[in-house]
């Protein structure tokens, strides 16, 4: 099939959002709407994955389409980290302008910001502008770490110049500023590990910052603030091609939900800030369906990693959960090897060209470089997207076959291979729980391997009764990891 329009292509990327966590995916206890509404409308796939089971790497995997333990600094990054994508290197987003898109990124960046050692109050060098966005409206890192600020294009947004910012993440806090671990009365919602540094709209975070009190932002309007950009950004381009990687912050902590949805799902802060995140998502498409981009625009919904309860702070996800299985039925979550840690909801909807329908095939996200390349006949280079395969006919519905096989990590560099519906994990030293966060990371002196038809829970462990299955992969994984890629072609 060939496409001979350009349709708009709107990713929208939740932060730490489970398999389990929409109602579309089985949810019981919370009901989401507009992203059910989403599926129904496009195709919801079942075995969609991201690249890793933290934020960064796999951020990195969707923009650069190379899988993330290629380059040793795409793991969880501090605040005040250099940018880990080389300006002018092959990107996504640069694909996309190539072929004529006016690209934008809104929300959550992570990916780091200069090069090192950066001065906040002067123009931020390299930025999301070197790496293929047109546009750019970001928080650095994470909502619990600092700078607390948005960055537009290369400034901090609404910086008074007379009121200078400064970040450290050394163990150096500012004198005469109050931390979370020295001044817990000043705190509303405490922190259960980490996260005792920085206090910023009585929440401390991770790092430590000073100055710039006018441009701090505020954690409760947030959802508004992404969600006004990332409009304006379709209002403007609407008239010619454009392509939108809107980063939703939620349900990452700390959890701080606007208030229209506080209080509102039982389930507590968590549950609160999933129920603002359909709302986002329903907002932006009430505003393409006004402006009548509904059949010009692919929308893409998933989340970066499998979820957490507690990431650090005391708001009761744990006590509320109840029965709500935040990772469904998969094993483990975010940080995890096991499936909770990377398989996500994925939803692509494109009406009037994708028929509604559900999908198995086996996608990741760092796939959409090349299969994108594919549908405005791009050519990749040599040096591009060097483990991203063209699945553009199982993205759209023309085939249920995605890919054969594929890397997922865990936590930095410890690797798991998925080929069909066995999946391999060597073996690792290292807790089996990370008992701050109560998720099984999958680490285990022995290899494991799992048949994922009739256990998707990855409950029983064959690895003894095939050795010989077990051998051939832990030789393909090295093959797959001492490569330059895996790309066909290159
Ligand atoms: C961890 C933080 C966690 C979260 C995570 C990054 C502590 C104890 N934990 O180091 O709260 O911020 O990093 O999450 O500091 S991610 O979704 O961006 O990968
Ligand atoms: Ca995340």
């Amino acid at each position: 099939m060939t496409y001979t329009k350009k349709p708009n292509v709107v990713i929208m990327y939740a932060d730490d959002l489970g398999y389990g966590d929409l109602s579309c995916y089985g949810a019981t206890r919370l009901q989401t709407p507009h992203l059910d509404g989403l599926a129904k409308s496009g195709l919801q796939f079942t075995e969609g994955y991201a690249a890793a089971a933290t934020c960064t790497p796999s951020r990195y995997s969707l923009l650069t389409g190379t899988y993330p333990w290629r380059n040793t600094k795409a793991a969880i990054l501090p605040g005040d980290a250099p940018l880990i994508i080389e300006p002018g290197s092959p990107t996504m987003p640069g694909m996309f302008q190539d072929a004529g898109y006016t690209t934008g990124v809104v929300g959550k960046w992570h990916l780091g910001l200069g090069r090192g050692e950066l001065d906040w109050n002067k123009e931020i060098d390299p930025c999301p502008l070197d790496v293929g966005f047109d546009y750019s409206y970001t928080m650095a890192a994470t909502n619990d770490r600092v700078p607390c600020v948005y960055v537009e294009g290369r400034n901090v947004d609404g910086l008074d110049p007379d009121d200078p910012i400064e970040v450290t993440y050394e163990d150096r806090p500012f004198p005469g500023m109050p931390t979370g671990r020295d001044n817990p009365e000043l705190l509303r919602m405490m922190y259960s590990h980490g996260h005792d540094m920085s206090i910023i709209n009585g929440v401390s975070r991770i790092g430590y910052m000073r100055g710039g009190t006018k441009a701090l932002w505020d954690d409760e309007t947030m959802a508004d603030v992404f969600l006004d950009k990332a409009i304006s950004f379709v209002k403007d381009h609407a008239d010619k091609p454009f392509f939108l990687y809107y980063a939703l912050h939620q349900p990452h902590v700390p959890r701080i939900p606007g208030p229209r949805f506080a209080g509102k799902s039982g389930l507590g802060p968590r549950g609160d800030v999933i129920l603002e995140l359909d709302w986002c998502v329903g907002q932006m498409l009430q505003c393409l369906g006004e402006l009548g981009l509904g059949e010009d625009t692919i929308v893409i919904f998933s989340s970066d990693n499998g979820p957490v309860l507690d990431d650090g702070y005391v708001d009761q996800a744990v006590e509320l959960a109840g029965d709500h299985r935040p990772a469904g039925q998969l094993r483990g979550g975010k940080y995890s090897m096991y499936d909770g840690g990377t398989r996500v909801p994925y939803v692509l909807s494109w009406p009037g060209t994708v028929n509604p329908g559900k999908s198995d095939a086996l996608l990741c996200h760092i796939d959409f470089y090349a299969s994108f390349a594919t549908m405005l006949g791009q050519e990749l280079s040599n040096d591009a997207a060097l483990d991203s395969f063209d699945v553009l006919d199982a993205l759209l519905g023309q085939s249920k076959k995605g890919r054969r096989e594929l890397v997922t990590e865990g936590t930095q560099g410890k690797l798991v291979l998925r080929q069909g519906n066995t999946v391999y994990i060597p073996s690792y030293p290292g807790p089996a729980i990370n008992t701050n966060v109560n998720i099984e990371l999958g680490n285990s002196p022995r290899a494991q391997l799992y048949h994922l038809d009739g256990d998707l829970g990855q409950q029983r462990d064959v690895a003894d009764e095939y050795p010989e299955a077990v051998a051939k992969l832990s030789s393909r994984l090295t093959e797959i990891s001492k490569a330059r890629g895996t790309r066909p072609g290159i």
